[in-house]
């Protein structure tokens, strides 16, 4: 988007929102959240629960309203609109945010995690506070995060069975430049672009796949136009709930607390919800006859990524990151 466009973007968002922002009543706040996924899906779920808690907890004075389905835009816009204060609250995949907070760089990182287990053990503890604390000096504040399950590679064209099936073929990468790499290393053509064009983009050839997990695959209708879905996991995005800490500062401490603790409460809702889903879409993308290679050697994968690591894991601050998390039991 030119810069023009932007802010015309963002100008035009601030009007269709004003209002809605503040106030019901003289004494209620509205908080508009943002999420690129449709009604229904595990995270749009969790921010409505998390809402009800708030609203209940503050006896109606806050309520959190969801819009849903990228009704407030692409991922990487609504972040800036976070930041500028024009959204309340967003949940987002830690990728868009790698150009913006250093830390999200590392968990962002191709088979940094070796299972869902190990990513929950990391982001509950020590580790993803500090990340989470990361976001301030940017004009975010972190509440919590939530699961995106495991990402793998899917395209129009074949069963990818092995590294060597990627070569030459396109796929869509979020916009981040460490996911470009990675697809890059594994001999295949990145291009990122925003969610919300994957679908038609395959369907006119202008790539050949992307890369996304069970929920998505399904809600997005990828599985549609993509009939190869090859299980090699390469990544593993924690998502994350963000707050402007522009909304965030108009809130008085105590109101503060409720926020946090009801987002980190909608965790475990979220949590069951996803594993739930991950079942139904796995079912639901199997039953439209897409042909799923489960058993890939993803040794030959792992080793590719040896030079995406030198090229971001460069100071010591993500070294020490890195380090810590690889020696989270
Ligand atoms: C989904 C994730 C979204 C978005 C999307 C994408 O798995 O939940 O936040 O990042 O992937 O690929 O753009």
């Amino acid at each position: 988007m030119s810069i023009f466009r932007k802010v015309t973007a963002t100008i035009a968002l601030a009007t269709m929102l004003a209002g809605a922002a503040t106030a019901v009543s003289a004494q209620e706040t509205l908080l508009r959240s943002s999420d690129t996924h449709p009604d229904g899906y595990p995270t749009v779920e969790a921010v409505k629960y998390m809402g009800e808690l708030v609203k209940e907890r503050t006896d109606g004075r806050i309520g959190i309203e969801v819009y849903h389905s990228a009704q407030l835009g692409e991922e990487k816009d609504t972040i800036e609109q976070t930041q500028f204060g024009v959204i309340d609250l967003n949940r987002v995949s830690m990728g868009p945010f790698n150009n913006i907070v250093e830390e999200t760089q590392v968990v962002s990182l191709p088979y940094i995690f070796r299972s869902i287990d190990h990513m929950h053990k990391v982001m509950d503890g020590p580790i993803g506070d500090e990340i989470l604390a990361a976001f301030e000096p940017h004009d975010l504040i972190g509440l919590a995060y939530y699961d995106g399950g495991a990402r793998s590679f899917y395209n129009s064209e074949k069963p990818i069975k092995s590294m060597d099936d990627l070569k030459g073929l396109k796929f869509r990468v979020m916009q981040s430049d460490i996911f470009v790499d990675m697809v890059n290393a594994l001999g295949g053509n990145a291009t990122p672009m925003p969610y919300g064009e994957v679908y038609s983009s395959i369907q006119t050839g202008v790539i050949e796949g992307a890369e996304n997990n069970w929920p998505s695959f399904e809600s997005s209708k990828h599985f549609e136009v993509a009939k190869h879905y090859t299980l090699d996991e390469h990544l593993i995005v924690p998502e994350v709930l963000v707050m402007s800490k522009k909304s965030w500062e108009k809130l008085s401490p105590e109101d503060q607390e409720i926020v946090r603790t009801a987002a980190k409460e909608s965790v475990t809702k979220m949590r069951e919800l996803w594993q739930a889903r991950e079942a139904e879409s796995e079912k639901m993308v199997r039953e439209a006859g897409v042909e799923v290679v489960k058993d890939i050697d993803k040794q030959p994968f792992i080793d590719a990524m040896k030079p995406v690591y030198e090229k971001y894991v460069t100071n010591d601050k993500l070294k020490d990151l890195v380090a810590r998390i690889q020696a989270t039991e």
